[in-house]
C-alpha cells in the first residue's frame, strides 16, 4: 500500500506523460480500457422492493433547480424536458463556443439487442469481457461464482471451458462480480476477478489465463486488493465495475457495504471509485499513483473518489468515470468524475444535495420511481416495478480491433448508454471533450432501446457490443431461466 511515486495523468491529453512499467504501448493499453468491464453487483434489491407498485414507495423530492449545483442540469423526476437546449436530440452546443464541441453529431442511437444462441448454463449472468486477443474468446461470470469461457463462433458462442471460484459469498447482490484484462494482457495473459468472499469483504484478485487444448481455464489465483466493511451486516453494496485507465492505472468501483458514513470517510475504502496500480509478482497488493487525493492528509491511499452508495456500474472514458449510484429510497443516480478527491454526497443526499451540502458533488442526472417518468413512460417495453436499479452500459470505442467497419455507422461514439436493471428502459446522452469545464455533457438524452436485468457490456472484436442479463432473479428463486448472451445492432436499419 505504499506508493510507488508514479504520476499518473487522468486527461487524454497529458495521459502519455507517465506510463505503467509494464504497459507496452497505447494501444495495448487502449485495448484494456475497452474492456468496457462492466459490472455488477447486480441489483439493488432492498426489502423494499416486495413486489409494490411505485405508488408504495416514497416520493420523490420535488425538482428544485435552484438547489441544483456542479455541471449541467440534472433530470429531476417527471420533470419533463431537461434544461439544457437540444430538444430533438441534437447536441446542444453544436457549433458553439470556440468549436469544442464533439464533430459530426450522427442521428441518435436506437438499439436492438439480439439473442446469440449459446451453451453455457449460467444462470445469473453478472459481467462478460472479451479477451483483448482478438479471438472473440470472451469470460462470461456467473455471480455463482462460475467462470465460464466462450468464443464466438459464428453466430453462435460456445463454451469452451470454465473455473470456479471457490470462496465465492453469493448471498443477496454478492458473489462474482467483475472482469478486467491487464493492459499488457497480450504479454502476462493477467485477468482481474472481482468477488465478495464474505458478509463484510470484496477482492480483486489476479489470474492467468492460460488457454489449454479445448478446455481454457484460469490459474494462479493472486489476491490484488482487498476492501472490507467492519461491521457490516448486510452483503449488499459490493465491487462494481473495474478497468484500466490509459495509463496502466486499475480503477474500481466499491458500494459501502450498507454501512453509510464509511462512504464519506477517505480513510474508508467502501462507497468509493478507487485507483491503484496492481504488483505483477507472486505477493500481490499494489502501489498507489502519486496524485490519488487523500494519500497525503492520511486516507485512503487509493482512494480516488468518496460517497457512494452502491456503484455497482460504470465505465472509464477519456480522463472521466462514468458510475450510476442505485439510490436507496428515491433517485437513482448518473454521476460524472472529472477531478480527484469529489464526494458525490452518500449518505448526507441521495440525489441532488438541498442541505448540508458543503463540499458535495451533484449528479449529472438522475431519476426517481414514479412510472410515469418520461424514461419508463417513453420505453413502450419497459417492465412495471417499484424498483430503479441505474445502470451504465458502454460508449462505443471507435479505435478498438474490430471496430474498423462501425456496425452503429458513428451513432455510438461519444455517445453514453445507460438504462434501468429493473424497469429495463435503455437511454444515451452524448458526451462533451473531457477537460472542457461545464462540458462533460451535450444535449439531452433519448431513449434507445429495452434491455431488462442488464448487468454487463463488452465490446466484441468484430465490432459489435455485446451484453448479458441476469437470467434468474431473485437469487433465491426456484425457476430458472439462463442468462442472455445478446448482441446490440442498430433498430432501425
Ligand atoms: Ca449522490
Amino acid at each position: 500500500m505504499r506508493r510507488n511515486g508514479l504520476s499518473v495523468a487522468r486527461r487524454r491529453a497529458t495521459g502519455s506523460t507517465t506510463a505503467r512499467r509494464r504497459v507496452t504501448g497505447s494501444t495495448t493499453a487502449r485495448l484494456c480500457c475497452l474492456s468496457l468491464v462492466a459490472v455488477v453487483s447486480a441489483c439493488e434489491g432492498e426489502p423494499r422492493v416486495a413486489g409494490a407498485g411505485d405508488a408504495a414507495l416514497p416520493g420523490s423530492p420535488p425538482r428544485t433547480p435552484d438547489a441544483f449545483r456542479g455541471i449541467g442540469h440534472i433530470d429531476g423526476v417527471d420533470a419533463g424536458e431537461p434544461g439544457a437546449a437540444g430538444g430533438s436530440g441534437a447536441p446542444s452546443g453544436a457549433g458553439g463556443a470556440g468549436g469544442q464541441t464533439s464533430p459530426d453529431w450522427a442521428p441518435p442511437l436506437k438499439l436492438a439487442f439480439e439473442p446469440v444462441p449459446h451453451d453455457a448454463p449460467l444462470l445469473r449472468a453478472t459481467d462478460l469481457g472479451f479477451l483483448p486477443d482478438g479471438s472473440g474468446t470472451f469470460l462470461w461470470l456467473d455471480k455463482d461464482g462460475e467462470v465460464h469461457v466462450m468464443r464466438l463462433f459464428g453466430g453462435r458462442a460456445r463454451r469452451l471451458g470454465g473455473y470456479r471460484v471457490p470462496d465465492t459469498f453469493t448471498e443477496t447482490d454478492a458473489g462474482l462480480l467483475s472482469v478486467a484484462f491487464d493492459p499488457g494482457f497480450a504479454q502476462n495473459r493477467f485477468v482481474y476477478l472481482g468477488v465478495t468472499i464474505d458478509r463484510q469483504t470484496n477482492v480483486i484478485r489476479r489470474y492467468r489465463f492460460v488457454p489449454g487444448d479445448g478446455t481454457a481455464t484460469l490459474t494462479d489465483a493472486v489476491e490484488i486488493m482487498r476492501v472490507t466493511g467492519p461491521g457490516a451486516r448486510e452483503a449488499w453494496h459490493n465491487v462494481g465495475s473495474m478497468g484500466f485507465d490509459e495509463a496502466g492505472v486499475m480503477w474500481a468501483l466499491f458500494g459501502d457495504k450498507t454501512l453509510g458514513a464509511p462512504a464519506e470517510d477517505p480513510a474508508s475504502p467502501v462507497g468509493a471509485l478507487l485507483r491503484f496500480i496492481p504488483r505483477t509478482g507472486p505477493e500481490g497488493g499494489f502501489d498507489t499513483p502519486a496524485d490519488n487525493p487523500f494519500t497525503a492528509s492520511g486516507g485512503h491511499p487509493a482512494v480516488y473518489a468518496k460517497g457512494m452508495r452502491s456503484p455497482w456500474k460504470g465505465l472509464y472514458h477519456e480522463g472521466r468515470w462514468f458510475f450510476g449510484d442505485v439510490g436507496q429510497d428515491t433517485a437513482e443516480e448518473i454521476n460524472v468524475i472529472d477531478a480527484p478527491g469529489l464526494h458525490f454526497g452518500w449518505p448526507r443526499a441521495e440525489g441532488p444535495c438541498e442541505t448540508d451540502c458543503d463540499g458535495l458533488t451533484d449528479p449529472w442526472m438522475w431519476y426517481g420511481r414514479s412510472a410515469s417518468h418520461r424514461f419508463v413512460a417513453e420505453d413502450p417495453d419497459a417492465v412495471p416495478a417499484g424498483l430503479r436499479s441505474v445502470w451504465m452500459g458502454a460508449i462505443y470505442r471507435p479505435g478498438a480491433p474490430g471496430a474498423e467497419n462501425d456496425p452503429y455507422l458513428g451513432r455510438w461514439r461519444d455517445v453514453l448508454v445507460f438504462g434501468d436493471w429493473a424497469t429495463g428502459f435503455v437511454r444515451g446522452r452524448r458526451v462533451g471533450e473531457p477537460g472542457e469545464p461545464g462540458s462533460a455533457h451535450q444535449g439531452r438524452d433519448w431513449p434507445v432501446g429495452h434491455l431488462h436485468h442488464a448487468t454487463g457490456f463488452a465490446q466484441g472484436p468484430d465490432g459489435f457490443v455485446y451484453a448479458t442479463a441476469l437470467g434468474t432473479w431473485p437469487a433465491d428463486r426456484e425457476t430458472e431461466t439462463p442468462s442472455p448472451l445478446l448482441r446490440a445492432v442498430l433498430a432501425d436499419e
